[in-house]
C-alpha cells in the first residue's frame, strides 16, 4: 500500500520533529509498503500543501499523528483539533481512508476519532499494530475502528 503520514503539528515553540512517524515509515517499509511523511510544521498554508500532495500522488490511506490536543498552558490555552479537523476533512474529500495515532490521540481516542470524523485510530505505539491493521484493510476485514497492540 502507499501511505501518506501527515504531521499537522504547527507549534514552533519549540518545533519538534515527528519522530513517531519516522519510526512508523521505517516499519512500513519493512513490510513492503511505500510511503512518505508530510511535515506541515513550517507550512504557511497547510491545507493547500496537503491538497497539492494528494493531487500529485495516489495514496491508499492517510495517517495523521496527533501529538498535541492543546498547548496545555493554563492562560490562553490553544486547542489544536479544529485546524487538524480541516486537514482530515481535506484528505477525506479525496475519498481516502484516514487513520489517527499519536500520544495526544491515545489520551482520548474515541472522542478524537468522533470529533475529527476520521475512519480509524491506533492507540499507543504503532510499529506492530499498523502493519497488522493494513493487512486487514487490504483484505477488507474491518470490524472495528480502534486498534491497539494488546487487542491484535
Ligand atoms: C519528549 C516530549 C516533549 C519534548 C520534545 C523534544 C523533542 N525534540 O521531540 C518537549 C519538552 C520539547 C515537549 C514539548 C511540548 N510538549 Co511534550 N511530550 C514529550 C513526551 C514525553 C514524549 C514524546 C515523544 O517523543 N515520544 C516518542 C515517539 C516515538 O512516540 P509518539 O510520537 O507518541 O509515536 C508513537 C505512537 O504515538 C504512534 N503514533 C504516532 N503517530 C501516529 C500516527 C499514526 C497514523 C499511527 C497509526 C500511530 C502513530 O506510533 C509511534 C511509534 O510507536 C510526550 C509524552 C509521551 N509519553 O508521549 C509529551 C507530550 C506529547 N507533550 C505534550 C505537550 C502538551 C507539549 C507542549 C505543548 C508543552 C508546551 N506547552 O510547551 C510542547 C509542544 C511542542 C511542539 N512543538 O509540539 C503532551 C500532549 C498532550 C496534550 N495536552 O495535547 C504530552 C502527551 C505529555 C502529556 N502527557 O501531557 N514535549
Amino acid at each position: 500500500m502507499n501511505i501518506l503520514l501527515v504531521n499537522p503539528n504547527t507549534m514552533k515553540n519549540p518545533p519538534v520533529i515527528p519522530i513517531g512517524l519516522e519510526y512508523l515509515i521505517t516499519t512500513l517499509e519493512k513490510y513492503g509498503h511505500t510511503g512518505e511523511i508530510l511535515d506541515l510544521c513550517f507550512e504557511d498554508a497547510p491545507i493547500k500543501k496537503l491538497e497539492r500532495i494528494l493531487c500529485k500522488d495516489s495514496y491508499d490511506i492517510v495517517g495523521f499523528t496527533i501529538r498535541n490536543i492543546d498547548s496545555a498552558i493554563f492562560f490562553n490555552n490553544e486547542f489544536f483539533l479544529p485546524e487538524i479537523k480541516k486537514l482530515v476533512q481535506c484528505a477525506k474529500s479525496y475519498k481516502i481512508p484516514v487513520i489517527l495515532g499519536g500520544s495526544g490521540f491515545s489520551a482520548m481516542p474515541n472522542e478524537i476519532l468522533n470529533y475529527l470524523e476520521a475512519d480509524f485510530g491506533i492507540i499507543g505505539p504503532g510499529e506492530v499494530i499498523l502493519p497488522h491493521f493494513l493487512k486487514q484493510l487490504q483484505s477488507n476485514n474491518r470490524d472495528k475502528r480502534l486498534f491497539k497492540e494488546s487487542s491484535k
